[in-house]
């Protein structure tokens, strides 16, 4: 008997992964929650049918969403994620001595469960002293701090569903106000390649050019994901993504990574010409 798993990419394109077994199924208050374990990529969460991790790729999303700002930010002490329910932006940021207070605000608390119980090799630092997890919407938590955080990390899931709101003007324009004078925010940001993607993230490039200064986009690998070119926005109030990378103090923290490092940190803000021609048109019709 073959049992496999499938994430339809574009109604022509499915990529599939053979399953030995389902952990877990269930329908939170939010959305529907699998749990697998593959030969190939080991265990993975699946939230409303979309693939948000596999054990075997997550760190390459996990270090790129984290670790890029973090080299940037000169004293990065107050931190917010929003989403990441299933502990792998906490998990990298938890390494930072440096960190004093994370917020992290994620809608569904069964997401955080059943990661507890099925991922512990990303839900392994929930229990930090320094993070305060919120059960709440990110759209409305935002809406009440100003000038509070030095970095804010939304680590979403696709913009429809629960995360729509996390790809709205007024969800961007929320974290600008959150941000201290110097902060930073970065976002997964969909990818370039399929048609119905490539314009949620125009989509979503357009809103945050309208809300920050600075706003550069990145690119990583990330085999599990539809096309497995997956982006990253870098918005800024003053630090640019590469001028301002502070190399030599990230790479005297000593952090043992498998995937980022600071040469490949600027590498990823250089883009290959069509992705680079769909951000510039967004910028011209603004
Ligand atoms: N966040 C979801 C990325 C989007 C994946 N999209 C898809 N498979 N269609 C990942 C959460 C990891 N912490």
């Amino acid at each position: 008997m073959e049992l496999w798993y499938s994430e339809v990419h574009t109604k022509n394109v499915k990529m599939s992964i053979r399953v030995d077994r389902q952990l877990y199924s269930g329908q939170s208050a939010f959305q529907r929650i699998d749990v697998f374990e593959s030969p190939e990529f080991g265990r993975f969460l699946i939230l409303d049918g979309y693939m948000m991790l596999t054990e075997k790729d997550e760190f390459i999303y996990h270090e790129m969403i984290t670790h890029v700002p973090m080299a940037v930010h000169p004293d990065p002490k107050h931190v917010l994620i929003v989403g990441a329910g299933d502990g792998g932006v906490v998990r990298e940021l938890t390494r930072y001595a440096s960190v004093e207070r994370i917020d992290m605000v994620e809608i569904d608390e069964q997401v955080v469960a059943v990661c507890r119980e099925f991922l512990p090799q990303t839900a392994c630092a929930f229990d930090d002293a320094r993070l305060t997890i919120h059960y709440q919407d990110g759209l409305k938590y935002i809406r009440d701090y100003q000038d509070m955080y030095d970095v804010i990390i939304v680590d979403s899931t696709d913009p429809f569903g629960p995360g729509e709101g996390l790809f709205t003007r007024e969800f961007y324009g929320n974290c600008f106000k959150a941000l201290k004078e110097d902060g930073i925010m970065v976002n997964q940001h969909e990818s370039p390649f399929y048609d119905d993607d490539a314009t949620a993230m125009r989509r979503a490039h357009k809103r945050i050019v309208e809300s920050f200064d600075i706003s550069r986009v990145y690119q990583a690998h990330i085999p599990t994901y539809p096309s497995g070119h997956w982006l990253f926005g870098f918005a800024s109030k003053k630090y640019h993504p590469v001028r301002d990378l502070r190399a030599a103090a990230w790479n005297a923290l000593g952090l043992a990574t498998r995937y980022y490092n600071t040469n490949l940190h600027k590498g990823a803000f250089y883009l290959p010409n069509y992705v680079e021609d769909q951000l510039a048109n967004v910028e011209q019709d603004l």
